[in-house]
Parts: C-alpha cells; structure tokens; sequence
C-alpha cells in the first residue's frame, strides 16, 4: 500500500461523502480531504507511522482526528474500510476516475448514473458522443463540449505520472536497494533525472556483483504489483503506483556511459552520439570508444562528456534544446539550485483552505532551514477556499506580528496574500490593504474560460495596478487535468517587465506553472522568477525541489529567481517594485 493509494482512498470517501446531504456531511467531507491531503504530502510511508506509534502517532499528523486516524488504521489492518465500501454500494460508480474529468464534480457524477447509467469513463464518452448528456436538463451543449475536452485531456496524457508521484517513489526503490547491500550504487535514471514534469516509466540503474539476486529483491518489493519481464540484467516491473519500473543491473566500470545513455533524452543521446561520431569514436551504454575499439571512457558522466570535447551538461537541460552547442562552447549556465532557495513566498494556512495553523508552517519554514516566509491566504472572493476580507487579514496579521516577535530572528514572516483577480482585473482587497502587506501574489482562479484577449489584459491590468509582486501560476494549467487558460504570455512578460513583478514558478507538482517551456519563451525578459511551492500545509513543503528543476529545466541562474535572496535583500527588491 502506498500513502497515494491511501489518499485516493481517503478523497473518494470525501466525495461519494459530499453528495450526501446529511446534517454532517459538508463538516465530514472536509476533515476526509484534509485527511487526503496529508497522506498524500506525507514523506514517511503512512503504515511506518502507524507501525510505529499507532493511532496516537497518526492523530500527531495535521489534520487527523480520533476517527480519521481509525479509518486508517482499519484499512491498513484489514485492506479496506468499511464506510467506503457502503457508499461504493449506494453509487456503483468510478467516483475517482470520472470526477477527474475537469468540470465534473460528484453530484454530477451521480446524476449521470442516476438518469444514464454512467459508471465509467468508458460510459460517460459513449454518453457524450451519443449526445445524451445534452439532453438532460440543466446539462446542455456547452456542458457536453467542456467535458468532451475535459477527457480529452485526459487521454491526452497517455498514462504518465506526476513527477511529484514518480520522484518519491523512485528514491524509495533506490533506498531499498542499497539498503539491502546487494548493489554498491543503485541512481534514478530517466525522465524522472531530468525532472520532467510527467514521467512514462521509473527507470532505475545499479552497479552489482549480484545481478541475480538484486533481480529477485527488486521483483519482490512491496511496491511491486506484477513482474513483466525479468532477466540478468534488466527487469522491467509494474508498480502499484500504475506505472512500470526499469532497473538495470550494469559493470561498476560502465556507471558513467551507462547513467548517461539510461538518462536520455533520446534526443540529447543522438546529438552527443554524433559528435562521438564526428570524432571518429563510438558511444553507448557501455562507454566510449576509440577508432581502434579501445575503451576510452566509461567510469563517470563527467569524463565521458570532457572527452567529447563538452562540458558536463545538467540532466534537467538534456532535451536537445541547444545545450549540446552550448556545452561545446563551454558556456552551460550555473543553475540555480535548490541549496540557493532562501525562503517561500507563496503558502496558505488554515485560515482559509490550508491545513496546518500559521505557527506550524513557520515552524516548518525554520526546520527547513529558510531565512523568510511569505504567508499568502486567499481572499475573499474565492469562497471555496473561506477567503479572507479585508477586516479579517487586518487581525490575521495582528497574529503573526506576536508570533514574529516571539520568533525573534529565527525567521521572517512576510504579511501576504494571494489575492485575486477578478475577471475585470481589478485586485479582490482594497489598495490600502494591499499596500499594507510586504509580499503580494495576484491569481487568476475564476472566469477562466474568457477568451485570450479579455484574460490578456485581465492580468496586465492586474500587474499594472502596481500593488503585485509575484503573479502566481501565470497560466492556471493543471498537469493531466486542465489546460492552461488562453493568454498571451509575451504581452504578460511585457507587463511584468514594466512593472518590476515576478512570475511564479509554481512548484506544486500538479501545476508546475509556469513549466520550463513558458519559461524559456518568457525568460529573454527583464523579469524576475520567484519559486513557490502554494503550500496548503507543511509537507507540501518540500515540494520545492520540483519547482528548482522547472527552473533549471528552464535554464534559470539564481540571480534570476527573487527567493535566493537574502531577507534583506528580498525586502529591498519587494520595496522597490512598490515605488
Ligand atoms: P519517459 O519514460 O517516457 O518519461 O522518458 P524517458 O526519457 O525516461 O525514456 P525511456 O524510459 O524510454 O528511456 C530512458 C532513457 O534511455 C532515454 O531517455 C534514453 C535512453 N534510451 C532508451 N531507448 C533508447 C534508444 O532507442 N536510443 C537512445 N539513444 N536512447 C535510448
Ligand atoms: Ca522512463
Ligand atoms: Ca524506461
Ligand atoms: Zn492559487
């Protein structure tokens, strides 16, 4: 069982809950998304808490009351848990699958079943395409062409995994290996070394005297839903997870070439193969080779680059972008690295729709070693979320001055907000608010679907306003669920340039917004970048390190990302975008 497996788990309960018009359900269905929501972030595996101290230690976790924490309990006992599986009774529908499908919540879902019979996706495209849906009352055409594009989306995305999912579970199997003191090096390879934002499968590499019996480990993990292929040297497995794994046992010798070629991409390879070729020499998994069929090298990526001729280039810039010229010359950009990042400037506390209280995420801020945090709830437009007005952030920010007094120099709190903009661009708090606090993000999260132009100057507006710092996730797009909205994001950089405003590179693994793409057609602007993982509570932390590989991905230096600067510094730079 995997804490995602759990998680689904918890959010589907949430939903088939919120359909439910009980007297408690609106109170229940939120502590079940909490819940979900804290597995899902949780690092440790949820069954090691629970091992450990029980359901004491599971209540310990932000969110989790006496009931949530023996709910979790029964499924890790018994493999299910008994109020989920009576309301699967009630609506025998793939409640997770079909609420997925962006625009189509769970009561929505229920109606299908009830008037069509809807279970699956399967059911709901044959609905569509027979053009039922739009028959139905209060559904309509338009209805029918959201979630026709909603699924195609999702199609659309061929079965690859969230970096933030595949990541994680990489560097477990990696640990497991070398735990187990069969292999002498055990690295993730692959997409997932590269950071891409999605990946098709985990590809893993160890160096071992026993191939054979790091194979049979590997197939029998607890990770590991079925063996596809299994050989001496390389195993090829399906995951729980719903992806499959390569791992791939090779010569201590062959580590470099090996780690190079299984890094990919396969574009990048065909570019560094042809300069080999150019040379004269030849280049595969297994080293580099003279003329005469001598091994050149082999032992480290470093040295099989250096003997091409090129200096060593960033896994996250391998994907034949112009890197290969570049690392010719000699002129690969230092990358901002994750070390570099100073502090947050874009996380949420309970207040509105966060989980954890304001003195936990700054609690978490200084565990992870952070000179500043910016605390950015939302406003009160955004009702989903409990937004704050005006009045309300004036007493929130009462709080944190007597809990940054308290805190003395260990952090600094930034009085923040994410606040909206409002589908004329005006900004969701009032100018005397908004000029009182020290770190602003604006957001777009309504009237999403206006065309290109209005949302254009939307936000140009929202920018040129003069009160924003940071404009959070620029382009709204969710990975494998939602497209970016249109806009045109020249005339936004253009904006942000004027106006001195960072974009964000939004680190939350399903959004990674701005991506490397947008940011490499945006970066030749005189803006800045600020880094920020929305943290909705204090596991979402660690998210991060996505957001750095957006950025590197993006061939971003630190002097070009706002939150590697020192508080002061930070300050100065915020300060002066208010002038
Ligand atoms: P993915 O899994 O679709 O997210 O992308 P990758 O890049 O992880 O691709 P994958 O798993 O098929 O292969 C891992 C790496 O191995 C790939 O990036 C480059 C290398 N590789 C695999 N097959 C070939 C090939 O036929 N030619 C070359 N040059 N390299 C290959
Ligand atoms: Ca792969
Ligand atoms: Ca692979
Ligand atoms: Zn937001």
């Amino acid at each position: 069982m995997s804490n995602k497996e759990l998680a689904e788990l918890l959010e589907e309960i949430a939903k088939r809950l919120s359909v439910e018009d009980t007297p408690n359900s609106r109170f229940e269905v939120r502590a079940y998304e909490k819940a979900a929501a804290t597995i899902g972030a949780l690092a440790e595996p949820v069954e090691d808490v629970y091992a450990k101290g029980g359901k004491e230690a599971l209540m310990k976790l932000p969110g989790i009351g006496k009931g949530l924490a023996e709910k979790i309990g029964e499924y890790i006992n018994e493999g299910s848990i008994a109020k989920l599986e009576e309301l699967r009774k009630r609506y025998p529908i793939d409640m997770n699958a079909l609420t997925r499908i962006e625009g189509l919540g769970p009561k929505t879902a229920v109606e299908l079943y009830k008037k069509l019979g809807v279970k699956n996706v399967d059911d709901l495209k044959r609905a569509l395409e027979q053009h039922s849906v739009r028959e139905l009352p209060g559904f309509g055409e338009r209805s029918e062409e959201s979630m026709l594009k909603g699924l195609q989306v999702i199609e659309s995305s061929g079965g690859r995994l969230l970096l933030g999912d595949a990541l994680p579970e990489a560097e477990r199997i990696v640990a497991l290996l070398i735990k187990s003191g069969l292999v002498e090096r055990a690295v993730v390879a692959g997409s997932t070394r590269r950071m891409r934002e999605t990946v098709g499968d985990l590809d893993v590499l160890a160096t071992s005297k026993q191939a054979e019996k790091v194979m049979d480990l590997f197939a029998s993990i607890d990770q590991v839903d079925r063996v596809i292929v299994k050989g001496p040297t390389k195993t090829t497995v399906w995951l729980k997870l719903g992806v499959s794994c390569d791992l791939r046992v090779i010569e201590p010798d062959s580590f470099g070439a090996a780690l190079q070629y299984f890094t990919g991409s396969k574009a990048h390879n065909i570019q560094v193969r042809t300069i080999a070729v150019k040379k004269g020499y030849r280049l595969n998994e297994y080293g580099l080779f003279d003329r005469s069929g001598k091994l050149m090298s082999s032992k480290t990526e470093e040295d099989v680059y250096a003997k091409l001729g090129m200096q060593y280039v960033p896994p996250e810039m391998r994907e034949a972008r112009g890197e290969v010229e570049l690392a010719q010359k000699g002129m690969i950009p230092e990358l901002v690295e994750l070390s570099d990042i100073k502090g947050d400037l874009h996380t949420h506390t309970k207040e509105t729709d966060g989980v954890n209280t304001l003195e936990e995420m700054a609690q978490a801020a200084i565990d992870t070693g952070y000179s500043y945090m910016a605390v950015t709830n939302h406003t009160k437009s955004l009702k989903v979320a409990r937004g704050m007005n005006e009045k309300q952030f004036r007493e929130f920010f009462a709080r944190m001055d007597d809990l940054s007094k308290k805190l003395g120099d260990r952090i600094e709190l930034l009085k923040g907000a994410e606040v909206d903009i409002l589908r004329d661009g005006t900004l969701d708090l009032d100018e005397k608010t908004l000029r009182g606090m020290d770190c602003v993000v604006a957001s777009v999260h309504s009237a999403l679907k206006i065309n290109g132009k209005e949302m254009t100057e939307r936000i140009v507006k929202a920018l040129d306003s003069g009160l924003v710092h940071i404009l959070g996730h620029p382009t709204g797009r969710v990975v494998n669920g939602r497209e970016a909205y249109s806009v045109d994001l020249d005339k936004v950089a253009e904006a942000a340039e004027r106006d001195g405003v960072a974009l964000e590179i939004n680190a939350f693994p399903s959004r990674l917004d701005l991506n490397d793409q947008n940011i490499m057609r945006v970066s030749s602007y005189k803006i800045n970048f600020a880094i920020d993982t929305d943290s909705h509570n204090t596991s979402h932390m660690a998210f991060m390190r996505y957001g750095v590989g957006m950025a590197r991905r993006g061939w971003l230096t630190n002097g070009r990302i706002l939150n590697t600067r020192g508080a002061k510094e930070l300050r100065k730079a915020l300060e002066r975008n208010r002038a």
